[in-house]
């Protein structure tokens, strides 16, 4: 069996920025448009008026500020409320595939080594553009990586369970280096005429080369992996390829993002910090020896409160890392980001712990020591 190591980690972050006060002008302009055109039917109680959003709910219940998209213009226009992503002709490289690729150049620059030395591309990400051929493959032959490549969909988890994966090729001699890459254009499954959750996705992309020990200079020992799911709708996207066959058609507007968030809340951050706490007990690790926390990026409430039951204290901001403010929820960008931005003045010995929780449920932990 062989150990593994993060060797090196890039991130791509998109060009344009939404802050909340922008977002929510928008929202409130559709809000007010929306109500004007209903005004009779709202008045017989036969349409219920839309309420306002507040950018100091979003900053009070999230801690997001703002968030990086790939396209604004359609995002912030009331009229549409979306983003205005245009199709690709099949032989250009395809947007997705693009984003992973700059965030992959990246990491292989850092890394230093020719890409042959990669064996395998995992691409894992909460939604991939395309059913078929699989986004990893395009990624691949964009970077010119032989070996073989495969895409994964574990929502929110989608990172921690692809390092796992590469760790595991790792130990088995499947693969010697593996690159896996994140790339996340959350503005296209959100619902942005939605109050309750308009406000809480962004889109990036990163990328992790994970190596065999034997092979590495530096970087991270990769300690234990872990990874747990626990059936949930309170995280739900319908979309799908047999809504073409529904003979209701679209119907329900359960076709992007859904869900409960107080439930999601209440259920997944005691799972995550008793998951976190037993797996470092597995591991003989002292939890509160851990240097970093880089989990995901969802709400600062749940990462202070997950923070503060592994630490047994308060967590500093150095030690609990957040980066949501700026970037929202990147799905499973989120923890991957964090790491990429805050680790490079940890020393040998360091630990850290690399944590991801969402939609499955399900919750990734990977347990690392700077080398
Ligand atoms: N502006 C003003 N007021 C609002 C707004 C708004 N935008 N939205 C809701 N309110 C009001 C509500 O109406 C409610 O009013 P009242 O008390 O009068 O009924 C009040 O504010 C409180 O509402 P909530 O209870 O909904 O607010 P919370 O404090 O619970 O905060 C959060 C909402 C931020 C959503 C919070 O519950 C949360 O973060 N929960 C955890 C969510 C989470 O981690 N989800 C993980 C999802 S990510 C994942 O797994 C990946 C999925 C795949 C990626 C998808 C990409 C699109």
């Amino acid at each position: 069996m062989h150990h593994a190591v993060i060797a090196a980690t890039g991130l791509f972050t998109p060009p344009n920025a939404i802050s909340n006060e922008e977002l929510v002008e928008s929202f409130n302009l559709y809000v007010e448009r929306f109500n004007a055109d209903n005004a009779e039917a709202i008045a017989a109680g036969d349409v219920v008026a839309l309420q306002p959003s507040s950018p100091e709910f979003i900053l009070k219940a999230s801690g997001i500020r703002s968030r990086f998209v790939m396209n604004k213009t359609g995002i912030v226009d009331p009229a549409v409320m979306r983003p205005a992503i245009p199709e690709r002709p099949n032989e250009e490289l395809s947007i997705l595939a693009e984003m992973a690729v700059t965030a992959a150049r990246q990491a292989i620059e850092a890394w230093g080594k020719p890409v042959e030395r990669i064996d395998a591309v995992l691409c894992a990400a909460s939604n991939m553009q395309r059913a078929y051929p699989a986004m990893a493959i395009e990624i691949q032959n964009a970077l010119g990586i032989g070996g073989f490549g495969f895409d994964m969909n574990v929502a929110c988890s989608s990172a921690t369970f692809g390092i796992k994966t590469a760790a595991d090729f790792i130990a088995s001699g499947s693969a010697r280096a593996v690159l896996m890459v994140n790339p996340e254009i959350c503005s296209g499954h959100l619902n942005f005429k939605d109050r309750d959750s308009h406000f809480i996705f962004g889109d990036v992309a990163t990328a992790v080369i994970v190596e065999r020990a034997d092979d590495a200079q530096g970087g991270w020992d990769i300690l234990g992996t872990r990874l747990k799911t626990v059936f949930s709708n309170n995280i739900r996207n319908n979309f799908g390829f047999l809504n073409n066959a529904a003979p209701e058609g679209i119907g329900k507007p359960d076709k992007l993002f859904v869900q409960e968030g107080r439930k999601v809340f209440r259920e997944v951050v005691p799972m995550v910090s008793q998951m976190i706490l037993e797996h470092a007990g597995d591991l003989d690790l002292d939890p509160q020896g851990l240097k970093r926390l880089w989990l995901h990026q969802a709400n600062i409430n749940m990462n202070d409160m997950i923070g503060r039951k592994v630490l047994g204290r308060d967590p500093t901001p150095e030690e609990n890392v957040i980066i949501l403010d700026d970037y929202a929820n990147t799905s499973s960008a989120g923890s991957i980001i964090a790491f990429h931005s805050h680790s490079v003045d940890m020393t040998s010995g360091d630990l850290g712990l690399i944590c991801s929780f969402g939609a499955g449920y399900s919750a990734g932990t990977v347990f690392v020591r700077k080398r």
